[in-house]
C-alpha cells in the first residue's frame, strides 16, 4: 500500500518566504520549506495497481495554467483545539476548477468522493498545546502576508512516507496545465 495525495508545489522563493513566517509559537511543529504545498486532494493508502490507475487518470486532466495569490494566515481550531497554522489563498475559480477535475478523476478510479468542502490552504505548522496568546500574536503579526501572483503550470501526485518525525513527501508524477 502507498499513501498518496495530490498537491500544488511552490517555487523556491515562495517556499522560503512561507518558511520565513515560522517561529514564535511554542508547541508548533513548522513544515520544512521543502515540504510546503497546497493539498488539492488527500487520497490515503491505496494498492500499487490502483496508484498506477490514479496516475493515468490524473494525466488525462486538461485544465488551464493560472495565477495564484497567497493571502494572510490563520488557524484551524481554537483554544486548546488549535491544530494548524496556515497561509491562505485568494479566491480562485481556476484553482476550484482544477480541484474539481482532480476529484472527478479520482472518483473515476473508484475512490470514494470527498465529503468535505475544499478549503485551500498551505499548512505552516501543526500545533500541540500552543498557548492561545502566542497563536493570536502570530495571526496578528503575520496577517499581512501576501505572495504572488504565482504561476501554476503543473500539479503533482505525492507519496507520503510516514515515520517517527515529520512525513517525507516524494513527488511521483507531475502533470502539466496549459
Ligand atoms: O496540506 P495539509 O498539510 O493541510 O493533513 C495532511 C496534509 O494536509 C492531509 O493530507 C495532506 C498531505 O499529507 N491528510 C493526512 N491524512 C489525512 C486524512 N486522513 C489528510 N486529509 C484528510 N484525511
Amino acid at each position: 500500500m502507498i499513501r498518496l495525495f495530490v498537491a500544488l508545489d511552490f517555487p523556491e522563493d515562495v517556499r522560503r518566504r512561507l518558511a520565513g513566517l515560522g517561529g514564535g509559537v511554542p508547541g508548533a511543529r513548522w513544515t520544512d520549506a521543502d515540504n510546503l504545498h497546497l493539498t488539492l486532494r488527500f487520497i490515503g493508502e491505496v494498492p500499487g495497481d490502483q496508484a498506477a490507475e490514479i496516475d493515468e487518470s490524473l494525466a488525462q486532466i486538461a485544465a488551464p495554467a493560472f495565477d495564484l495569490v497567497l493571502d494572510g494566515v490563520g488557524v484551524y481550531g481554537s483554544g486548546r483545539n488549535a491544530r494548524v497554522l496556515w497561509a491562505g489563498v485568494e479566491r480562485s475559480d481556476a484553482l476550484s476548477h482544477l480541484q474539481s477535475k482532480v476529484e472527478s478523476a479520482l472518483v473515476r478510479c473508484g475512490l470514494p468522493a470527498e465529503e468535505r468542502k475544499f478549503s485551500p490552504h498551505v499548512t505552516l505548522a501543526r500545533l500541540k498545546d500552543a498557548p492561545k496568546d502566542r497563536i493570536g500574536r502570530f495571526v496578528e503579526e503575520r496577517g499581512m502576508f501576501r505572495a504572488g501572483p504565482i504561476r501554476v503550470d503543473h500539479f503533482t501526485l505525492y507519496r507520503s512516507h510516514l515515520g517517527k518525525g515529520a512525513a517525507v513527501y516524494e513527488a511521483l508524477s507531475e502533470y502539466g496545465l496549459g
